[in-house]
């Protein structure tokens, strides 16, 4: 898979997107409905790993929201077993309406329309894994083995991936010294322009800040030397010994080496029970929100669990463990 590079995300960067963005182009066309299919997601930022979905928005050429979008997502529907497509599940309940399906060699393939927002923080996560190649390899491992103990899934009350990676993204910002600067704060600082995104979920008109300092390679190394093996120790670690859930917030958005952020001072409504990871860039998005007390009891139980085959064994004991689960 090629490396994250500014002027080519949102192209595809490996053949089984390139596949499934040129088959729903050609069910777009054959529909006579203008616009362009764009991946996001964990094919686009290099995080993907053998059992990754392939995440593609379609981006009308005019801007559609609500009933409009959700009558050119199922025409798409409709279209889909024409180009190779099959078992295509409706998920229209959701904040984001979606289609599952599954292409021609296997892959499953979530369509939505107009995600721009969802492009948008996928080229966040991408330039935060191009800044150090450490930083994908741990955020891939957490997500691996998140998939491995059966804790991502909201529905029955833990993670989505795409949340694990902020966890990572967060703790990363501070490790010490930290391996990751913070990269919406940096486009802050210099007076980036605003790059406003609108974005229509839940029925309601919103625009949020979406720029970030994009110049990676401007930025000068980080001075931590840590393995990757020992950053996924630190990881486990701080979600489990030092990270106070019941007060404090992940939230990438404001992350500093020093000071934990207070949850209680967030944009969306902050519950006195409960985790809080903000989004980046939706700042009423709070990801933990469907994840129930049994869910996070689950999750630090395992995470504990980690950490302790990590310590008394290394990856090696890590892997072992998990391949063992299957
Ligand atoms: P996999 O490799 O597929 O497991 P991923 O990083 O592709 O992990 P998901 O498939 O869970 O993550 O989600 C795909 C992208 O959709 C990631 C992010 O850009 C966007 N996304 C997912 N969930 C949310 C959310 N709750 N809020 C905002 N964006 C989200
Ligand atoms: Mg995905």
């Amino acid at each position: 898979m090629g490396r994250w590079d500014r002027r080519n995300f949102g192209k595809a960067q490996d053949s089984i997107v390139t596949n499934v963005v040129e088959r729903i182009q050609a069910a777009a066309k054959h529909l006579g409905i203008d616009g362009d299919v764009v991946p996001f997601g964990s094919h686009t930022n290099t995080l993907c790993n053998a059992n990754s979905d392939c995440d593609v928005t379609f981006v009308p050429r005019e801007d559609v929201w609500g009933e409009a979008a959700l009558h050119i997502l199922k025409l798409i529907a409709q279209e889909l077993p024409s180009h190779g497509f099959k078992s295509i599940i409706h998920i229209f309940q959701a904040s984001i309406p979606i289609i599952k399906a599954i292409d021609p060699g296997g892959v499953e393939v979530d369509l939505c329309i107009g995600n721009h927002l969802g492009i948008h923080n996928s080229r966040l996560v991408a330039a935060y894994c191009q800044l150090d190649r450490r930083v994908g390899e741990v955020c891939r491992l957490v997500k691996q083995w998140a998939k491995s103990e059966e804790l991502v899934s909201i529905s029955d009350g833990h993670l989505t991936s795409y949340a694990y990676t902020l966890l990572t993204l967060y703790f990363l910002m501070k490790s010490s010294p930290p391996l990751l600067p913070n990269l919406q704060d940096l486009a802050f600082g210099s007076g980036h322009d605003s790059v406003a995104v609108v974005d229509r979920k839940w029925g309601q008109k919103m625009t949020w800040e979406c720029k970030f300092w994009e110049d990676v390679e401007l930025l000068p190394k980080s001075l931590n030397v840590d393995s990757s093996e020992k950053l996924l120790r630190g990881f486990f670690r701080f979600y489990t010994e030092e990270f106070d859930w019941s007060t404090h917030a992940v939230c990438v958005r404001l992350a500093t080496p020093k000071q934990d952020v207070s949850k209680f001072n967030l944009a969306a409504p902050a519950t006195k029970e409960g985790w809080f990871i903000e989004d980046p860039f939706d700042l009423r998005h709070n990801l933990a929100s469907n994840c129930i007390k049994e869910g996070r009891q689950r999750i630090l139980a395992r995470m504990a669990e980690a950490l302790r085959l990590l310590e008394e064994g290394g990856l090696q004991a890590f892997h072992s463990y998990r391949s063992s689960k299957k």
